[in-house]
């Protein structure tokens, strides 16, 4: 499915970067380009990304207006994007979205952010990503999760979803959390915890929705999808919903340490450094992800080289992958 209407945003002259800004961040246009070109490659997404980033930077960047909504998450999601490494994230907040609200990271609050809320998504209707971080909680009428006030009068994620996310022109729900329930939707789950898709079919909401799960999710499968949203449209979605550029493949059948399975080489203690993590809980075979070759850290290591998959991409978590670890 290609979703165009997203694709020409007209973002207003003043929400692009201020001279000063520009000059602030020390990044030119022609390094911004070089580093992602090497990024690209480095994070062996190249055919897909390269061209797409370069043509948008050809396209002067249009910068596409995004809000971010956080529910009931521990903020790791945001975390994990801000430590997005290449390109910069500092590139991409300035240079390719224009976050228009985002609790952690704006500098406005209170009724002001609140008023800035409505009036960016009335003013972008159809044209704005709506970005849900944490899972929406639908028990006792939504006020387990207060998102602000305007007037005295609490906003709930419910309230914030049923208004919002029809008006946008597509949804992001980042994090296992806001993909499938997650962690606030496991066992017991007094607060009625949902995940974005499920809510939308319950309530009625066709706006297109792209998972990208992940306890918390890889900062390059934020932004990769994003990106992939802005110059392609939504990327092609496998059935939970995510993209299959990042979640198409499983995790034990491409596992470095397959062949030591194979072999019945398993290590006994987490310590081990070598063997296959099986014994010890490890969840890859039911675990579809890329994390066994884009890494985690800048490409620095990964569950598997100091514990276990705990499956934490997948709808079932946290429950399914439950006991995370056993002993050997
Ligand atoms: Fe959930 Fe985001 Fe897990 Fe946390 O907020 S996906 S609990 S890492 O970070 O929503
Ligand atoms: Fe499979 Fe996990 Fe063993 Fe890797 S460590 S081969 S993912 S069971
Ligand atoms: Fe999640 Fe498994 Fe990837 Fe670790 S290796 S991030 S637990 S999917």
């Amino acid at each position: 499915m290609v979703f165009n209407s997203i694709k020409e945003v007209p973002v207003k002259d003043e929400q692009q970067l201020p001279e000063v800004q520009q000059k602030k961040t020390g990044v030119s246009r022609r390094n911004f380009l070089k580093t992602v070109t090497g990024t690209a490659a480095g994070i062996g997404i190249s055919q897909v990304f390269n061209p797409v980033l370069i043509q948008a930077l050809e396209k002067g960047l249009k910068r596409h207006p995004i809000i971010w909504i956080q529910g009931q998450g521990c903020t790791g999601c945001s975390v994990s994007l801000l430590n997005n490494v290449s390109p910069p994230i500092a590139d991409v907040l300035l240079k390719v979205i224009s976050l228009q609200f985002h609790p952690t990271v704006q500098a406005s609050e209170g009724e002001i952010a609140m008023e800035h809320l409505y009036a960016v998504a009335e003013e972008y209707k159809g044209r704005f990503s709506l970005v849900i971080e944490g899972a929406i909680p639908v028990a006792e009428d939504g006020k387990y999760c207060i998102v602000g006030e305007i007037g005295h009068k609490e906003i709930t994620m419910v309230d914030i979803m049923k208004e919002l996310a029809p008006k946008a022109g597509s949804v992001l729900a980042i994090g296992t959390c806001a993909a499938y329930g997650g962690i606030p939707a496991a066992e017991g789950n007094v607060t009625g915890a949902t995940g974005v898709m499920d809510f939308a079919k319950t309530e009625g909401i066709k706006t297109p929705v792209v998972n990208i799960p992940g306890c918390p999710p890889h900062p390059d499968w934020i932004v990769g999808s994003l990106l992939h949203l802005l110059e392609k449209g939504i990327p092609e979605l496998d059935d939970d919903g995510r993209p299959t550029l990042f979640f198409g493949e499983n995790i034990h059948d491409n596992c470095p340490r397959l062949a030591m399975y194979d072999e019945g080489e398993l290590s006994e203690t987490l310590s081990d450094p070598k063997g296959c993590r099986m014994d010890l809980g490890c969840k890859g075979p039911d675990t579809y992800a890329d994390c066994y070759k884009r890494k985690w850290n800048d490409g620095l290591n990964w569950c598997v080289d100091n514990s276990v998959c705990i499956g934490c991409v997948e709808p079932g978590f946290p429950d399914g992958s439950s006991p995370f670890y056993e002993p050997a």
